[in-house]
């Protein structure tokens, strides 16, 4: 209620700030959100609380210092004011301890996918599918999957607002977790530590799909690369093909049936993507680079 309040309010618009927390897509950042709305107005109202009293006080003892009369010390009072905010911090902490402790649901994922943080993109590798891809994550609606994350080079940090937990990428270390979207949909994330002169171009698409629209694209991912039809010597496709096989780009780039570079990201189907380069450019945007 309150994220909509704000929403409706104009501070978060979205199309501004996509990578809010107020849109959740699973169970668990919905529990999240449901901890925040409930705790926020007893947060607001303590603090209101507080500073009323400190101007009340403030104003009384300079009326009593004028009257050059020692302020009384009330011991029961002063308990009070020690009591009250340890049971208030109890009150907090409880829920908060409760949904952190609790285990997540322990379901066999029906997806695995290598999450491999670059110095600055993502990579996303489909082992059960044999095919990798950069920048946009798609998975199904409903069916738990579970990313392995791991750094390619410094530390990075996953994280996409609307499923929860925001993960740390550490180099030599593979940390997982698991997640289970519960809405289709695009949802913004972003490399979360400071990782170097890129970091903040480090974005990622999360796409949530139904089970047909989600198989139709690994279908597509899946298949190698097709060879330009057009006229060879003077298509377009066909020369884009040969200044990518004459100049060093298949030295870092693989396009499955084409070349096996292992440095940047899988280019086999990289026109299906909504965006490349770690989100900067969306497909189609007639940036040239001189
Ligand atoms: C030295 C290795 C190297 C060479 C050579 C190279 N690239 Fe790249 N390329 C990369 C890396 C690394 C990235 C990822 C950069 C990022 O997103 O921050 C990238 C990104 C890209 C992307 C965006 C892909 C995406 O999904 O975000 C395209 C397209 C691309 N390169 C095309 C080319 C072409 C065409 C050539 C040759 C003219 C070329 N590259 C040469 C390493 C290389
Ligand atoms: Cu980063």
């Amino acid at each position: 209620m309150l994220a909509h309040a704000y929403l409706a309010a104009g501070l978060l618009p979205h199309d501004r700030f996509p990578q809010t927390t107020t849109e959740p897509a699973t169970a668990w950042m919905r529990a999240a959100l449901r901890l925040w709305e409930t705790q926020a107005p007893f947060v607001v109202a303590a603090i209101a609380l507080v500073l009323g009293l400190l101007v009340f006080t403030t104003l009384r003892m300079r009326a009593q210092r004028a009257k050059d009369a020692a302020p009384a010390v009330n011991s029961p009072l002063v308990a009070l004011w020690t009591l009250l905010p340890l049971v208030a911090i109890a009150l907090i902490a409880w829920p908060v301890l409760q949904a952190r402790l609790a285990p997540p649901a322990a379901r066999e994922p029906a997806l695995k996918i290598h999450v491999i943080g670059h110095q600055w993109w993502w990579e996303f590798q489909y082992p059960e599918h044999g095919f990798a891809t950069a920048t946009e994550l798609h998975v199904p609606v409903g069916k738990p999957v579970e990313l392995t994350l791991e750094s390619a080079d410094v530390q990075h940090s996953l994280w996409i607002p609307a499923i929860g937990p925001r993960e740390d990428v550490p180099p030599l270390e593979r940390r997982s977790f698991t997640f289970t979207a519960d809405r289709t949909g695009s949802f913004k994330g972003q490399c979360a530590e400071l990782c170097g002169a890129s970091h903040a171009h480090m974005h990622l698409t999360l796409v949530v799909q139904e089970p047909a629209a989600f198989d139709a694209w690994l279908a597509n991912q899946r298949a190698p690369y097709v060879a330009p039809t057009d006229s060879v010597g003077a298509g377009p496709y066909w020369r884009g093909k040969r200044v990518f096989e004459m100049h060093a780009c298949r030295g870092c780039h693989t396009v499955r049936g084409l070349t096996e570079g292992p440095i940047g990201p899988d280019l086999t189907h990289f026109a299906s993507r909504s965006s490349i380069a770690g989100g900067m450019f969306p497909i189609g945007c007639s940036r040239r680079i001189s």
